[in-house]
């Protein structure tokens, strides 16, 4: 299977400088070669390029409208392009916000394939705010919403079709922060939250088995990866640490089950933020988890 990697150096999204250092950090950590090594041919298909970041605060509920636009369009483009040369994409981002332009074009490629879409969010948080309810007004905190339908038409209507997706394909996995209003949207739209009190409940695997029934040979899978799904005491690399995430064995429970499918299409790895990581060890365990999510086990290959 030819993989492509595709580089998205940006912050604009989020509320902390430095997950733009995230592609190449990466790389350093040898996540091309670790998935050749697993028979997969890789081609880094370099970075994206958009607008620096200005910093500057939000404005009617948006910080940085304008180039997250830019970004995700570009984003869009290049990872659409990737799944039309027939390449598994592998988004290296960036700030979460880059979801929506990678989200959208797998969505648009699954539709022209007529392929069913199953996408796996696994995050702190639900990401699931509007200008209107956002604490923040930071764009990576509302890339669900968006591809939802509900947003600025400039974000929703990237790739042509909105909504990108409907909110049925979502299974968020590892939540425990959501915003008060969005507390209420998400209940409205009703995503399908595995929440780490649910997950405490019934146990990493029935609650991965539950977000993956239904996904058979048509299915497309997306995985949604933010690194701060990860509890901050093995992955400390991110901007926003929310405590009381999977530990390292049920991440690459999670990781090994979504490979047990073989039905992985595509993947974003975003929010990885080098200016909180000591070492680049949280990029090391993102993409020792990535070698598991391909498939890498103790006992098989
Ligand atoms: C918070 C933080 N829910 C916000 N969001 C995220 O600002 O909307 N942090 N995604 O990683
Ligand atoms: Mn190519
Ligand atoms: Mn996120
Ligand atoms: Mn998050």
């Amino acid at each position: 299977r030819s993989v492509a990697l595709v580089g998205v150096p940006t912050d604009i999204g989020a509320g902390h400088r430095g997950s733009s250092m995230g592609p190449e950090a990466l790389r350093v950590a040898r996540l091309a070669e670790r998935l050749s090594k697993r028979g997969m041919l890789v081609v880094d298909h370099g970075n994206v390029t958009g607008p620096l970041n200005p910093w500057q605060p939000p404005t009617n509920g948006y910080r940085h409208l304008e180039a997250a636009v830019a970004w995700n369009t570009a984003t869009h483009e290049a990872i659409y392009s990737a799944l039309q040369n027939g390449h598994l994409p592998i988004m290296l981002g960036g700030d979460h916000c880059l979801a929506i332009g990678s989200i959208s074009a797998v969505a648009r490629h699954c539709r022209e394939k007529g392929k069913k879409l199953r996408v796996l969010w696994l995050d702190a948080h639900a990401d699931f705010n509007t200008s209107d309810i956002t604490p923040s007004g930071n764009i990576h905190g509302m890339p669900v919403a968006c591809l939802c339908g509900y947003g600025p038409a400039e974000l929703t209507g990237i790739g042509g079709t909105t909504p990108a997706i409907s909110p049925d394909v979502i299974r968020q996995i590892g939540i425990r922060s959501v915003d008060e209003g969005e507390k209420r949207l998400v209940h409205e739209v009703g995503i399908d939250i595995y929440d780490m009190r649910y997950i405490d409940e019934i146990g990493i695997k029935a609650a991965m088995e539950e977000a993956l029934a239904g996904v058979d040979d048509d299915t497309h899978l997306h995985v949604s990866f933010d690194v701060d799904f990860l509890d901050p005491s093995i992955a400390p690399g991110v901007g926003t640490t929310v405590r009381g995430g999977p530990n390292y064995r049920e991440a690459q429970l999670v990781m090994e089950m979504i490979a047990d499918t073989g039905r992985v299409g595509s993947l974003d790895i975003v929010e990885l933020n080098p200016a909180f990581d000591k070492r680049n060890q949280t990029a090391k365990l993102a993409v020792e988890l990535v070698e598991s999510l391909f498939g890498k086990s103790t006992l098989m290959r």
